[in-house]
């Protein structure tokens, strides 16, 4: 069953007593296209969390565009083909374009249409690699120390202006044609930390479009906003502060904005309301956490695939007397994995009996290599598993076993058979990787979380909690969980799997398309 777009209303803020039709921006989009080795166009599907969500919005949407970037050098083909313009892909069974050979065979699921935006190599450098990953990223997740980073210079002004600020408008510029071509009337839902300065260009050229924004990332404090120039953070602000919604994970990051808003431009906020005045106009700071597709999920859990990883898994790591840790991520320095180990390692000489007992699997998926931190951060990650396993090795075992891969069926299969899920980040706006795993688990694992996390608000009550600077407290926390009776465990875990399974996607699009007056309904386009 699809979506209808209806919104509902009588002023240019949220909801219109009209249809309209929905354009959505996020960097990635959800297909990318390359050549085989015969020279044919082939099409990918995108990777990651936000593109999998969205895509579940966008094709059950009518008349809806997604705006991306072209990430390839044949994305940015296949745009310049036409002329810029959007073009119309199936995504499923798998991805390919639809007009490219005229309409479709008729076996394609619904389609999609994309807007790929192509970006000056340059310019995309200087957004991406010097601004918005590290130094947006980094100040959002609280990662300087300030004493010597970050360092602003000559170059991140420049990446600012030509970088940061020039993509913004980039893309603006893409929004605001397609709404345009929709009678100057949309839903326009943008997406994460690399545009924040869209929404203000948008509602100044298309005032009757309704503007929404989500951020996938931790909002911190005033203060922590004072590391950039008084002229960056007021642009990041008043961009924001175009749409009529900016939504977080957490009541907490909702609440952090609206004060910054407050310090760093003298706003006046209503923190009942979740209100903030500019003008004549209140935008609204709302919070709706995301979630993961639990049927999916599953589905892929009972997968030939997964039993297969799983069936080696466990003649590895089987047994009634063995134990396995576990962790997934994207080698990205704000997970602590650095720290995660040195609490393993804690624990290994707090708790000899554990030596050759406990095993920990670390699947990680390395990310962002363009960025020294993040190459540094992973030359950290090998060295610490040198040291360990070379101090607690015994015959036949290490007690780290690191992967670095990203493979999706291993990493589910790994959530089915471990007995703790390690979660310990610095700060993370929500964490999907937590909610997998309580859904799909067969072994009773005990979630160890950080509270720093957006899923903690919702899984807390039912994991052992970690504070990701304690690596002491870590170790106890593992131990605590590797010693956790049975009947705990079940309860909690059950507990856990119950509260994702009701606050699963579905629920996290609904609540944001119901408060902008979208209501969901049976489809039109039939
Ligand atoms: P991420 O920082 O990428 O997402 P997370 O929410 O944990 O973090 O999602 C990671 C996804 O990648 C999960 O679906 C996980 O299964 C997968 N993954 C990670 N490592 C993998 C590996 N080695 N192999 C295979 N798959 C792997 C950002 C924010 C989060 C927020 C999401 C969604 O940083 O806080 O939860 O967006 O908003």
């Amino acid at each position: 069953m699809g979506r209808s777009a209806i919104v509902t209303g009588s002023d240019p803020g949220i909801g219109q007593a009209t249809q309209l039709p929905v354009v959505l921006l996020s960097h990635r989009g959800p297909v990318s296209f390359g050549r085989d080795e015969q020279g044919r166009r082939t099409a990918s599907r995108g990777a990651g969390g936000l593109v999998t969500a969205l895509t579940g919005l966008i094709s059950d949407l009518p008349d809806a565009v997604w705006v991306c970037a072209a990430s390839s050098e044949e994305d940015a083909a296949v745009a310049a083909d036409r002329d810029g313009g959007a073009v119309e892909v199936a995504l499923e069974p798998e991805p390919r374009l639809l007009d490219e050979d005229g309409a479709g065979d008729g076996q394609d699921g619904p389609g999609v249409r994309l807007r790929l935006v192509e970006v000056d190599q340059q310019a995309h450098d200087d957004f991406y690699t010097v601004i918005a990953n590290p130094l947006l990223w980094f100040l959002q997740h609280g990662m300087y120390g300030l004493a010597l980073a970050p360092v602003l210079t000559k170059r991140e002004h420049a990446a600012w202006n030509d970088g940061y600020v020039a993509v913004n408008r980039l893309f603006a510029d893409a929004v605001v044609s397609e709404v345009q071509a929709r009678g100057g009337r949309a839903l326009v839902m943008l997406h994460d930390y690399h545009f924040y300065l869209v929404a203000r260009q948008v509602r100044e050229q298309c005032p009757g479009a309704v503007l929404s924004f989500f951020l996938h990332i931790p909002w911190p404090g005033p203060d922590a906003w004072r590391v950039l120039p008084p002229a960056w953070r007021e642009a990041v602000l008043n961009g924001l502060l175009g749409n009529d919604v900016v939504a977080f994970h957490t009541e907490g990051f909702a609440r952090n904005f609206l004060l910054t808003c407050q310090e760093l431009l003298g706003l006046p906020v209503d923190l009942e309301a979740m209100t903030v005045r500019v003008g004549d106009r209140e935008v609204a700071a709302r919070h709706y956490p995301i979630s993961i597709d639990v049927e999916a999920m599953r589905a892929l859990a009972a997968s030939p695939e997964v039993a297969e990883h799983a069936g080696q898994l466990r003649e590895v790591y089987g047994g009634e007397e063995r134990q396995l840790i576990l962790r997934v991520d994207r080698t990205d320095p704000s997970k602590n994995i650095v720290r995660g180990f040195e609490a393993f390692a804690t624990l290994l000489e707090d708790h000899p009996e554990l030596v050759g007992r406990v095993s920990f699997l670390a699947l990680l998926q390395p990310s962002r290599q363009d960025v020294p931190e993040y190459a540094d951060y992973l030359a950290e990650i090998g060295a610490i598993v040198a040291r360990v396993n070379a101090a607690h090795a015994g015959e036949g075992h290490e007690p780290i076993d690191l992967r670095l891969v990203e493979d999706q069926a291993l990493a589910v299969a790994a959530y089915t058979v471990c007995d703790v899920l390690m979660v310990n980040a610095l700060a993370d706006g929500m964490n999907l990787v937590a909610k997998e795993a309580v859904v799909v688990n067969t072994r009773e694992s005990v979630l160890a979380l950080s509270e720093n996390t957006g899923a903690h608000q919702e899984l807390g009550p039912f994991a052992v909690t970690l504070h990701p600077f304690d690596v002491q407290q870590q170790a106890d926390a593992l131990h605590e969980a590797l010693t956790m009776g049975r009947d705990l465990r079940r309860a909690r875990r059950e507990a856990a799997a119950r509260v994702v399974e009701e606050n699963d996607i579905a629920k996290w699009l609904t609540a944001q398309l119901t408060d902008l007056g979208v209501t969901p309904g049976d489809d039109q386009r039939s």
